[in-house]
């Protein structure tokens, strides 16, 4: 029996504490996958018993995989929670998932509801079309296609922008934009971009937006392996009922949002939320405290031939650098933000990494390196730089990467990258450290010029470079 509003009271997992199916539609949330139906959607479903305004109407961008299992479950699915006890949950917050090129009117319509009031968002990095100083890319090939289609866009900038000018047009306020990827200052780059998008062809939109759009940044916290069929066993098996998409995370789930947020809103601080004037703080200690050192084993793990976090984590020499690069690369440049100390911060994480109830894949946490690697390694490197601390172990989750490239290249196995058919391109040219190492840094999308010509950044990524090659033998 499958997992739905008529099967649901059969579960033996908890189960919603409402009636979804009261629920009304107040936010629209796009990119429903793992990380939302991990993290944001069951903070919004622990709200739903008190306030059923905020169930939630996802928009997958492309993929039609998350409204093919949701909607013959009503939305409902299985969230898994992997303590030292794992407990299943049922989330009834997500009410419908629409595909947006199958469903661009019925995207619009909610977005002007007015019951309306939140958008989210978990696109990824690569989602917001920022270039790499993170403004709004005007070169972008969905941004084209949406300056010149704004009613039929591809982006998510283009939904958010063409769906403000028709809350403008009908007389409503803006909704409130909240995005949950990890990306420094997201609230304020997102709004930007909006903005800048808008400008190009509507001046009065512009300005509308830039004086009435609160956009909050967050950080956004909680460890979500890949679903896979392991999981699904388990969830039918424990629970009574198929579900053909449930998820599962760590107990751990942290979410900090800027404190401007609307009037009528829901009650955030009542299901954990932290609400604070200093997100950046709390987001530069997440990006580099838990997303860096995650980049850095996932490509020197991989290199050293391991599958999981956890595994990478038992190899003692790997786990000794990584806490190293942490407490004594990463820390001294932060500013902990108030309360927080970040050392016991560090060892924390260090904990979530080594829980062996989580299988999280390196490989996973590989995707997208040309995009998270600026953001989670090469920030902390510059500061050190500028600052003249050694970066001899910053240098490693850089090095690891371009090896992890052109292992990928040689063994002709895809990568999940935007860049990918450039990495492909130089992996299969690698020959000696310095080529390599230069052909790499050349990326000017990931490498900013200053650190591409500097010495010192130069001779310290060759030197783990050659460190590596040395490893594999069989490559060099
Ligand atoms: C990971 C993150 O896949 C990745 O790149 O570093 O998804 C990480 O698990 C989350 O940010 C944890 O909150």
């Amino acid at each position: 029996m499958r997992l739905s509003l008529a099967t649901v009271p059969a579960t033996r997992a908890t189960k919603p504490a409402y009636d979804p199916s009261a629920l009304d539609i107040g936010v629209v949330h796009f990119g429903p996958g793992a990380f939302h139906r991990a993290h944001q959607a069951a903070y919004f479903d622990a709200l739903a018993a008190a306030d059923p305004r905020w169930g939630i109407c996802g928009v997958s961008l492309h993929s039609t995989g998350v409204r093919d299992a949701l909607t013959p479950q009503d939305g409902l699915y299985t969230l898994a929670i992997l303590d030292a006890e794992i407990s299943y949950r049922v989330i009834g917050a997500i009410r419908e998932v629409l595909v947006g090129p199958e469903d661009v009117e019925a995207v619009f319509e909610r977005l002007t509801r007015p019951s309306v009031g939140i958008v989210t968002s978990t696109v990824t990095e690569k989602g917001y079309c920022l270039g790499p100083d993170f403004t709004l890319d005007f070169q972008h090939a969905d941004i084209v296609h949406d300056l010149a289609n704004p009613q039929t866009p591809k982006s998510f900038i283009g939904y958010v922008a063409e769906g403000l000018r028709r809350r403008k047009q009908a007389g409503l306020k803006p909704f409130v934009l909240i995005p949950c990827d990890n990306l420094p200052k997201n609230g304020h780059r997102l709004k930007a971009a909006v903005v800048a998008f808008a400008a190009r062809f509507d001046a009065g939109l512009a300005d509308w937006i830039d004086a009435g759009l609160a956009c909050p940044c967050t950080m956004v916290d909680s460890i979500t392996p890949a679903t896979d069929d392991a999981l699904r066993a388990r969830v039918a098996d424990v629970t009574g009922l198929e579900d053909a998409w449930p998820i599962q995370r760590e107990a751990f789930t942290q979410w900090v949002i800027e404190d401007h947020l609307h009037e009528g809103g829901p009650d955030w601080t009542r299901v954990g939320v932290i609400l604070t004037d200093n997100v950046p703080a709390y987001e530069r200690a997440k990006l580099r405290l838990l997303n860096g050192p995650h980049s850095t084993l996932a490509y020197a793990g991989l290199h050293k031939g391991y599958d999981s976090v956890s595994q990478a984590m038992d190899d003692a020499e790997l786990a000794q650098t990584v806490r190293a690069l942490m407490i004594e690369d990463v820390v001294p440049l932060l500013e902990a933000p108030k309360g927080l100390d970040l050392v016991a911060y560090s060892e924390d994480i260090l904990t979530r990494f080594r829980n062996p109830a989580i299988v999280h894949k390196l490989s996973q946490i590989a995707w997208d390196g040309s995009q998270k690697l600026p953001i989670r390694i090469l920030s902390s490197l510059s500061e050190a730089l500028e600052r003249g601390h050694d970066i001899t172990r910053l240098a490693l989750p850089l090095a690891a990467w371009m090896r992890f490239v052109r292992l990928k290249a040689v063994k002709a196995e895809a990568i999940t990258d935007p860049l990918a058919t450039d990495l492909i391109a130089i992996g299969l040219t690698c020959k000696d450290v310095v080529s390599d190492v230069g052909l790499f840094l050349a990326l000017r999308s990931v490498f900013p010029e200053d650190l591409a010509n500097n010495r010192t950044v130069i001779a310290a990524i060759e030197g783990a470079y050659t460190r590596l090659l040395a490893q594999e033998g069989v490559f060099a």
